[in-house]
């Protein structure tokens, strides 16, 4: 029995998200249209100051985002350190269908936006420039588990039709090096999707997810057969087992399979996703290694 359609999201901002895809779901919409829906809706969203407008800027007080974007056919679209644009998602979908290319970044990701008719927007908000502000009378760099508003948005869909597509979208790390770009526009780092078996992302550090190809791993996983739950989790636990000093290094994974059956799992506790199905649009608390 496949459970569908279905979506799910990392974090609170998540229910928002799943909401927007789900209207378009619901109507037998297809799962890209969703996936791209719903995280516009997180990045368009001033209060959230991980994601898309109102980001906390880098350390030279640059509000640079990371999106990335795939559908059922392996199709992907990926935007890295975009400047001064509001929704990356939607450029990483032009970049996926009207160009030969997977990834665009910088300045050059941005030529391409305004080239296909995106406005340029004043993407650092007066309370995350006061935040940076406060941040630069000590200038020190640690990213914190849990970070209060809650990180990157990943979002999985599979559709009336049976198809699977994924969106991830971020601001990244608040106050990192200017330049830097994390696993959230890394296709198989922070996110992955194959038709045949299941979609993944990720978040947290981005660095971890990276190192070990996250979102790639927990596919694979399922493709051999594991639940989506235990996929995730062995995910987490090779990140655990690569890295010696795991202080503040929280990462939480989604997965979805073909069947609609879900599951999420975090280095530390305190990780929930949103699911919205037939039944209901919930938070779940996903499972982890340690408090
Ligand atoms: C990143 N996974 O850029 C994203 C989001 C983040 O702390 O801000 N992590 O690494």
């Amino acid at each position: 029995i496949v459970a569908k359609p279905i979506v799910i999201s990392t974090w609170i901002h998540g229910m928002e998200a799943n909401a927007s895809a789900w209207e378009i779901l619901k109507n037998g919409g297809n799962s890209l249209d969703a996936v791209e829906a719903g995280v516009r809706v997180t990045e368009s969203d001033p209060e959230n100051s991980s994601v898309g407008l109102g980001g906390l800027p880098d350390r030279d007080g640059f509000v640079t985002l990371d999106a990335c974007i795939m559908d059922h056919e392996n199709n992907c679209g990926a935007i890295g350190c975009i400047q001064d644009i509001e929704n990356p998602i939607s450029v990483a979908r032009k970049v996926m269908e009207d160009t030969p290319h997977v990834m665009l970044v910088g300045d050059g990701a941005k030529q391409f936006a305004i080239e296909k008719g995106f406005e340029e927007t004043n993407l650092l908000t007066e309370n995350s420039k006061k935040a940076w502000e406060k941040w630069k009378e000590e200038s020190k760099y640690q990213p914190i588990i849990n970070s209060e508003n809650h990180d990157t948005i990943g979002l999985l869909a599979l559709d009336e039709s049976g198809n699977l597509a994924g969106a991830c979208t971020t601001s990244g790390m608040a106050y990192k090096l200017h330049g830097r770009v994390g696993d959230s526009p890394i296709i198989g780092a922070g996110l992955f999707v194959d038709n045949e078996v299941g979609a993944a992302c990720a978040t947290g550090v981005g660095e971890a997810v990276i190192r070990i190809a996250g979102s790639a791993i927990v596919v694979e996983l399922m493709r051999n057969g594991m639940s989506p739950n235990d996929a995730c989790k062995e995910a987490v636990n090779r990140i655990i087992n690569k890295h010696k000093d795991l202080t503040n290094m929280q990462v939480g994974f989604i997965a979805l399979n073909k069947f609609g059956e879900t599951g999420g799992y975090s280095v530390y506790e305190g990780f929930n996703y949103a699911q919205y199905d037939k039944n209901s649009n919930q938070m779940i608390d996903a499972e982890f290694d340690r408090n």
